[in-house]
Parts: structure tokens; sequence; C-alpha cells
């Protein structure tokens, strides 16, 4: 057919990445020959991009690109098709109309993650009884692109808007120590909401400014929090409830504390929590996708026969409600550090605890979506 030429041809190119002290340097002093010039690099970007994503879902097993996967596939060559038969951009009224369409571009995939998660763990449960199936690179790939078209997509919408010290989506001073507390007030209600109680955190050392997308920072920080919250409640909390010792105090739950630090290149954020750590037979798992729900779901689908595997599905993300962490968050907390060229490590201490590292880059000298 005719898109599947204009998919090749496409694909042939290769993307063409920035850094964010490029895109600052490009989008601060925005007039409207430089909205059009924005525009014409997206209008030639975003369709490259597609193609390989397109690519890449037509080389999976045909039993994996059913459903919600087939959902995504067609959400993909829809948005190649407008992008790439958008006319060529002459003026500040085609800017504008191109503008309208990367809106409804990002508001419409904005449930790609989901359906991802969803079309995986049905792919995972079908491959168990045929072969062994790794689709965690290919998921990699999926999300750290889908970053980078959304940012290139959000940062164009953005350079319309002119807010003090930002440029576009970039924040040239964002503060860590700013968003962790931001992040860290989030993060205790929803706590408090799940669990009746709140974990306190303690904050050290302090950081300069970086520049950086504010909401990559808050993504990665909330999950993280979420994450360290969830297993220092459930450890002192609830487990001194079920053995009808003394109810813990608010006050006597562990802090976790965090240390923020710098150096010439990079700006570290170390997460220490007293949550009991990650016990040794899942810690190579943690950063895997879908892989704790895949027997969870296993032995549910053994019980209830019948009825669509899909509204089974849907049901069980929304029970585990919003503390539910190891699914998709820590992986997609992961190559949001690693945009940017940073990293998000951790290590567990048995029994103890577990400490998350992660490192941003401050220098804005890196390309985006740095090889996985
Ligand atoms: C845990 C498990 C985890 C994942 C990510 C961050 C912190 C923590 N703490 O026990």
């Amino acid at each position: 057919t005719v898109h599947d030429n204009a998919v090749a041809r496409y694909a042939k190119k290769e993307p063409r990445k920035n850094t964010i002290n490029q895109l600052i340097q490009f989008g601060k002093h925005i007039n409207e020959q430089k909205l059009i010039q924005s525009a014409r690099f997206v209008h030639q970007e975003l369709p490259v991009r597609l193609a390989h994503r397109i690519i890449d879902l037509r080389s999976l097993p045909y039993y994996v690109v059913c459903g919600p996967i087939k959902r995504i596939y067609d959400v993909y060559v829809e948005a190649f098709e407008s992008v790439r038969n958008f006319r060529k951009i002459q003026d500040s009224a085609d800017e504008k109309e191109f503008t309208v369409l990367l809106k409804h571009l990002v508001d419409e995939s904005a449930n790609v993650v989901e359906l991802l998660a969803h079309g995986l763990r049905l792919a995972l449960l079908k491959a168990s009884e045929r072969e062994h199936l790794d689709l965690d690179s290919f998921v990699d790939q999926m999300l750290m692109s889908r970053i980078g078209r959304r940012m290139i997509a959000e940062q164009h919408v953005m350079l319309h808007e002119s807010r003090p010290g930002f440029v576009g989506v970039i924040n040239t001073n964002c503060s860590p120590r700013e968003c962790l507390d931001i992040a860290y007030q989030e993060c205790s209600r929803i706590c408090f909401r799940q669990y009746g109680v709140t974990v306190p955190v303690q904050i050290r050392g302090s950081v300069s400014t970086i520049p950086y997308i504010p909401y990559h920072l808050h993504y990665i920080l909330l999950e993280l929090l979420k994450n360290a919250m969830r297993a220092v409640v459930e450890k002192h909390f609830f487990r001194s409830r079920t053995q009808k010792d003394l109810l813990l105090s608010k006050d006597s739950l562990p802090c976790i504390e965090v240390l923020l630090t710098q150096g010439p290149k990079q700006v570290t954020i170390r997460i220490s929590d007293q949550g009991g750590g990650i016990p040794l037979d899942i810690l190579p798992n943690v950063f895997r996708y879908g892989f704790s729900t895949v027997n969870r779901l296993r032995e549910e689908q053994q019980q209830q026969e019948g009825g669509g595997e899909w509204d089974l599905l849907v049901q069980r993300q929304s029970v585990d409600g919003p503390m539910a962490g190891l699914g998709f968050g820590l992986p997609l907390s992961k190559l949001y550090a690693q945009y940017f060229g940073g990293s998000l490590q951790l290590v567990s201490m048995d029994g103890y605890g577990t400490d998350v590292y992660v490192h941003l880059d401050r220098t804005g000298d890196v390309l985006e979506g740095v090889e996985i």
C-alpha cells in the first residue's frame, strides 16, 4: 500500500536529536519566523520517529500485535499519516493549524502507556504457553521514543506561551529541591489517603538549579517516593498491626532520607528508605515490565474463566490503587532519567531498606534519548 512505502522511506532516516541547550538556544527570543522553523522541524521529524516504531511493531509476533498493541499500531499509523500529509508549512497560518494538529496528537496518544501495559501482560500470558518472550528492550524503545516524540511536540506547542523561567517545556532553572518538595507533598497526600498515615522525609544537602523538563523530574521523584513510602508503611505499620503488637505511632515510622549532591557535571539525588529492601529473588526483575503482575494474573484467569480478558486486565489495574509500584513506574522512571543523559540505580539492603540513586546531567549538553 501507499503508506508502506512512505513508512519505509521515513524509517531510512535517522532521528535528529537535540540537547537541552540547543532547545533553549533555539526557543529563547521566539518570533513568528522561528515558530515556523520549529514547526517545520517537527513536521519532518515526527514521521521519521514514528516510522521506526511502526517498523518495530510489525516485527513482533502476530499474537502480540492484537488487542491493545494493535490499537497502538493504528494510533501510530494514523499520526504518521496525518503529520506526513500536512501541507508544507509556509506561513503563520500553516504553523498555527499544525500546532492544533500536534495538540490533538498529544491528547489522542495519552493512553498509549496504559495500552502498552495491558497489551504486554496479555502477550506474556499467551506466550508463556508457547515460548520465552522478552519484550523489555522493545518496550524500552517504545517508551523512550514516546518520551522524545512528546517532548518535541509539546516543546513546539509551548513555544507559543511565554512563562517566566521557561523556554517551552524546559525550565532553565529547574530546582531539584523544589521538585522534591512538591513530589513529597503529593506523595504524602496519596499515601495518607491509602493508608491513613504518611512517612516523614529528611532532606540533606543542596544543589543548584539545572536546565530540565520539570515534568520528567516530577514523574521520577513521585514514583520513587511512592515506592519508598509504600515499603516503609507496609513493613512497619501493617505488620505490627497483624501481629497485634502495639500500633506504631506515625512518628516512629523511619524517615525516608534524601541526600542532594552535585559535582561539575551531575546532580545526584539519593533516596533511602528503611522499607525492608527487595527480596533477592525479585530484585533482578524490578526494572522488567509487568513482571510482578504476571503470576497474579494467571491465577486470577484460572479462577475466572470466560469474560473478556481485556475487561479483567482493566479492572485489575484499577484495584491496585495509586500506591502500586513495580509495574511500569520504575522502568519508566529510569527511562526519564536516562532521557537527557542521567541514570537511575537501585541498591537493596536485604531486610533493611532500599537506596535509589538518581543522576541527572547539569550541563544540558547531552543528546536526548541516549542509546539504551
Ligand atoms: C522498596 C522498593 C523500591 C523501589 C523503588 C524505590 C524505593 C523502593 N523501596 O522497598
